[in-house]
């Protein structure tokens, strides 16, 4: 399979998910810029008309879209990895773990991207560090959100917290999450995820 990725963008999680699950990929670069090009120069909107990133294009040619999607995709692709639970509550409560990043944390990021007016920027970080609360309760004493073991719901909220640093967002109100986030960024594949990507790892 084929990630279509760009270096820091919420295809980090997807990324993570395939290191955690030992999976073979090919890593394709996108530029963003005036046109979106793959790293092999195509138009990337003729792989994903969305143009946006991630986009998991299969060994049969089949393109996915939709974070959450792709995540559960490459856990599926990998049981013994044990990257989502597939029954019982425990399998709702994944689901529900990755909409509530896909749709609450993640797009309530979009506006900070966008360079906005100064009263935006703090409107949006106060939204966020609310959510972040909301991430902190569902969390509670686990080492990670599902329980004892990592998941690919911990894949995508880590690149929340990649962004709250690049966006300086303060994270006091919530030290068990932030403490949360440094155990995830600890992982071994987590670290060599980050540096194939080219981003701090510290
Ligand atoms: N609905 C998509 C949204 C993905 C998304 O927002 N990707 C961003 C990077 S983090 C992007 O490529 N934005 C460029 C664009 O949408 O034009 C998903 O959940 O995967």
């Amino acid at each position: 399979m084929q990630l279509y990725y760009v270096p820091g963008a919420c295809s980090l999680a997807p990324h993570i998910a395939i290191r955690e699950a030992g999976l073979d990929v090919k890593l394709n670069k996108v530029a963003f810029g005036a046109e979106r090009r793959t790293e092999d120069g195509r138009d990337f909107y003729s792989v994903n008309p969305q143009g946006a990133v991630p986009t998991l294009e299969l060994d049969s040619g089949d393109v996915l879209t939709e974070n959450a999607v792709l995540l559960q995709y490459i856990a599926a692709q990998a049981p013994n990895a044990g990257l989502a639970p597939s029954d019982g509550m425990a399998r709702w409560r994944l689901l529900e773990a990755l909409n509530f990043i896909a749709t609450e944390l993640h797009k309530s990021f979009s506006p900070l991207f966008r360079n906005p007016a100064p009263e935006v920027r703090e409107a949006q970080i106060k939204l966020i560090q609310g959510r972040f609360k909301l991430l902190e309760g569902k969390l509670g004493d686990k080492a990670y959100l599902m329980g004892d073991s990592f998941t690919v719901a911990d894949a995508y909220a880590f690149v929340m917290f990649f962004w709250s640093r690049n966006f300086q967002i303060d994270l006091s109100a919530t030290p068990k999450l932030t403490a949360y986030f440094q155990r995830v960024m600890a992982r071994p594949a987590v670290q060599q995820t980050l540096k194939e990507e080219g981003l701090p790892t510290s």
